[in-house]
Order: C-alpha cells, then sequence, then structure tokens
C-alpha cells in the first residue's frame, strides 16, 4: 500500500518550498481554488469519510457543514497541540512537511469561507515551530499565502501560537481560551464552537494530519479516497507505535491494517523471548486491550470501538509480560491527575484520589477495598465533568482494574509486583 503523508518523507529538506513543489506539493491548492467551489470542497470532503486523527474520529466534511450560514467572520484552527501520551505524529509533519499542513490549511480556509487561521502547537515542539514559521514565510513570499492567492481573490493569513506545556490546550474549547489569551478553562458545550468559538466567532478545529489530508482528497477525488480502509473509516493514519516493540516510530497505513500486523510486522515485534500481555491502542486515554483482544482486532476506529477501546490519537502503546500493569495504569493516572485543569470537582480531586490510591497499591501500602474504591470513584468522576479529560482518566484505570484485577490483588496481598515484571520508575 502506498503512503500518502509521508510519501515523500525521505527527500532532503522536504520543509523547504522548492522541495515539496518538486513532489507536487500545492497542486492540490492550485486545483482547490482554479476548479471548485467552496461547497463542492466541503462535499467531497465529506463524501470522501474523512474523520479526524486528533482523537475524536469526528467527519470533517460534517463538521465543517455546522457552520452558519451568516457574515460573521470565522476561523480556523489547526491543532497541534499533540500531547497525548504515546503520540508523535503531528510533530513528524510539522518538522519534516509543514508545507503540506499549510496546503491543507488555506484549501480549508477557502471552504469555509475563512480568513484567518491559527496552527496551535504544543510549546515544546521546538524545531516545528521554528519550521513552521520558515515554511509561513516562504508561503507568503510565493503568493501561497496572503492577499489575492494565486490570483484569485483569496485572502488567508496563517498565526503560529505557541502553547506553554498543558495537556487541555489540546481540547478544542480550552485551546480556544487560550488562545485568546486566558488561562485554558474548557467550555461546556454546546454552544460548539462551529458556532461560538474563538474571540466569540464560527470556528472550525481540525487536527494537523486530518488537514494535511484535504489536497490529496482534492487531487485524487474521493473514490480514490473510499478504496482506502474500511467503509466509514477511509484513508491512512500515522501510527505512533511505542512501548516494548523492536523498531517503534511512526507507521502511515491504511486504517483497519490488524493491530497485530502494525505491532509485529512494522513495528519489528517483541524483544526477544517475550510475550506480549497488553496493548494501550489510541492514546493514553483509551481502555487497555489484552493481548487476546489486542491480536484479533482492526486498527481502524469502530473496529476498536466495537472492542471497547477506541482509535483515539493513533498511539499504540505495547506492553510485554516484564510490565507491571498496576505501574503502568498509575504512570498514566498520575499524567491525568497532572493535567487536570482544576475547574470540576470530580476530576480535580477525583484524578488526584485515583493516582494515590494507586501509588499506595504499587508500593506495596494497599488495602483490601483499594480496588473497588478506585472503581467507585471512576463512576463518580465520569459523565460529571465539563470536557473529556474527566471520562478519559477513568477509562485507563477501570479498564485495568477490569482485565487484570488478578494483578490488582496479587499487589495488595503480597506487598510487590507479579514475579518477573519489572519497575520502570
Ligand atoms: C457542532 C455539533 N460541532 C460535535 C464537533 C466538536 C468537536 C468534534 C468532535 O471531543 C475532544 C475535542 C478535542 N455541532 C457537534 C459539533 N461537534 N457535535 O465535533 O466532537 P465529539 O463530541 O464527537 O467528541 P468528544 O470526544 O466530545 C473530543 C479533544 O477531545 N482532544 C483532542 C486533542 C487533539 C489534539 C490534536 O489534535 N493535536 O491534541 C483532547 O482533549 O479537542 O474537544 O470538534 O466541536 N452538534
Ligand atoms: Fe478541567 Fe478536568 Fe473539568 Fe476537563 S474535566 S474541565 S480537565 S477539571
Amino acid at each position: 500500500m502506498e503512503k500518502v503523508l509521508t510519501l515523500h518523507h525521505d527527500t532532503p529538506e522536504l520543509w523547504k518550498l522548492d522541495n515539496y513543489r518538486s513532489k507536487g506539493g500545492y497542486d492540490g491548492l492550485e486545483k482547490a481554488l482554479k476548479e471548485m467551489e467552496p461547497d463542492q470542497i466541503i462535499g467531497m470532503v465529506r463524501d470522501a469519510g474523512l474523520r479526524g486523527r486528533g482523537g475524536a474520529g469526528f467527519p470533517s466534511g460534517v463538521k465543517w457543514g455546522f457552520l452558519p450560514k451568516d457574515d460573521r467572520p470565522r476561523y480556523l484552527i489547526c491543532n497541534a497541540d499533540e500531547s497525548e501520551p504515546g503520540t508523535f505524529k503531528d510533530r513528524v509533519l510539522l518538522e519534516q512537511d509543514p508545507h503540506h499542513i499549510i496546503e491543507g490549511i488555506v484549501i480549508t480556509c477557502f471552504a469555509v469561507k475563512a480568513s484567518l487561521a491559527f496552527v496551535y502547537m504544543r510549546g515544546e515542539f521546538f524545531l516545528g515551530a521554528q519550521r513552521m514559521q520558515a515554511a509561513i514565510d516562504e508561503a507568503y513570499e510565493a503568493g501561497y499565502l496572503g492577499k489575492n492567492i494565486l490570483g484569485t481573490g483569496l485572502d488567508v493569513d496563517i498565526l503560529v501560537h505557541r502553547g506553554a506545556g498543558a495537556y487541555i490546550c489540546g481540547e478544542e474549547t480550552g485551546l480556544i481560551e487560550s488562545l485568546e489569551g486566558k488561562r485554558a478553562y474548557p467550555r461546556i458545550k454546546p454552544p460548539f464552537p462551529a458556532n461560538i468559538g474563538a474571540f466569540g466567532m464560527p470556528t472550525v478545529v481540525n487536527n494537523a494530519e486530518t488537514l494535511a489530508n484535504v489536497p490529496h482528497i482534492i487531487l485524487k477525488g474521493q473514490e480514490w479516497f473510499n478504496s482506502i480502509g474500511p467503509e466509514r473509516n477511509r484513508g491512512t493514519r500515522m501510527f505512533c507505535v511505542s512501548g516494548k516493540v523492536q523498531k517503534p516510530g511512526v507507521y502511515e497505513l491504511p486504517l483497519g491494517v490488524p493491530l497485530r500486523d502494525i505491532i509485529f510486522d512494522y513495528a519489528g515485534g517483541l524483544h526477544e523471548g517475550r510475550t506480549l500481555k497488553a496493548v494501550i491502542p489510541g492514546g493514553g486515554s483509551a481502555r487497555i486491550l489484552t493481548a487476546d483482544e489486542a491480536m484479533q482486532v482492526d486498527s481502524d476506529f469502530d473496529s476498536l470501538q466495537r472492542a471497547g477501546s477506541m482509535g483515539g490519537s493513533g498511539g499504540i502503546m505495547v506492553l510485554d509480560d516484564t510490565v507491571c500493569i498496576v505501574q503502568s495504569t498509575y504512570i498514566i493516572a498520575e499524567f491525568f491527575h497532572d493535567e487536570s485543569c482544576g475547574q470540576c470537582s470530580p476530576c480535580r480531586e477525583g484524578t488526584g484520589w485515583v493516582e494515590k490510591i494507586l501509588h499506595r497499591v504499587e508500593y506495596g501500602e494497599g488495602r483490601p477495598g483499594d480496588i473497588d474504591l478506585m472503581l467507585r470513584m471512576g463512576e463518580n468522576i465520569f459523565g460529571r465533568t465539563i470536557c473529556p479529560l474527566g471520562d478519559a482518566s477513568v477509562w485507563p484505570t477501570e479498564s485495568a482494574i477490569n482485565k487484570f484485577r488478578d494483578e490488582f490483588e496479587y499487589h495488595i496481598r503480597e506487598k510487590s509486583c507479579l514475579p518477573g515484571t519489572e519497575s520502570i520508575l
């Protein structure tokens, strides 16, 4: 299967305009502006079935269609605040291929009638920020950005905004608050950003990888896109494989490739003598899969959801038989507690309590009843918070307890990890 987004990533200095152009870069923009109407582009992306690559997997064309039909200014935000555990593909695009994202942004601005776009970028992406800004400067110079783009009368500006290291800024309404210069407290939805977004105006928020798909759909058409991946799950995905594999990295593959192939073929399989214990398939928020479940499931959004987990951000974390499940669950719980913005009590307090209990279970001070206590706490967080971080903090712990309860019980009873598992802290 041919790659789409990363096809030219071995081209030296692809981040420079001339090199991007030499591989057909900006041809999609030219076609969109000179041969298509905005509504035609929205229809094409909707019919192609492109789904968001940031976490929710929401259909992009449908999201664009939510914008009101009024003449208020509207904005596009490219969400490049990639902070989900085990996820590092937006970073690859930003560093290797920033023009690809810019091209997707300008086409999307044309489609949704926005003349200002923001690239909200994770603050730690120093190289990505440099490359993105240099690419934007080149694009202005070459007439792909600014006034009267390619002589068509379209005006689009892009501003880069760098975050300051908070995971919650990836949540679209927290991101918008942060962009407006405020603390990134997520907003209650509705209203959705499509109606009231940045600076009170209609706003589309799309992930960087999602936007990079747009030029290809324009150039090759929705039928071509529909030929990749299973129904309702079209296109490729930049899967990020990490953990106990021989070749961790980003692998662009059609959605729906079996998880088994991603781990054992593309990522080189496990280290010698090891066996698979579990897989977290969609970033740190996803429910854990046992080895048996992981070996039978495909990598598309719907298959992972049917298996009780989710495709999420595309981060696949592989755990072998040396990993202590209690400890890995504790590490994720610690992350969510640390990153909770503190706005809602169930999330602010609950994530801290779960972390504290997991810590004592892991370090030999667990008490009988701790396991059920954590499950009850999860029930009291779930569905009672403003943003998805609250729910997302529950899934890893609840699923790890349900699937590896023996290991939690062993910790409490024996005050140690299972023999053969090792501490990574
Ligand atoms: C207008 C309706 N818009 C849904 C939009 C909604 C969102 C998308 C998915 O959220 C969160 C998100 C990320 N009118 C709409 C509508 N929308 N109904 O569609 O919404 P939903 O409800 O299906 O998903 P959700 O699970 O509640 C997903 C956030 O997760 N997130 C993602 C981080 C991404 C990055 C990245 O891309 N680099 O870091 C993490 O928290 O922002 O808020 O756009 O507005 N009736
Ligand atoms: Fe903040 Fe957590 Fe509430 Fe989200 S769920 S708004 S992160 S306190």
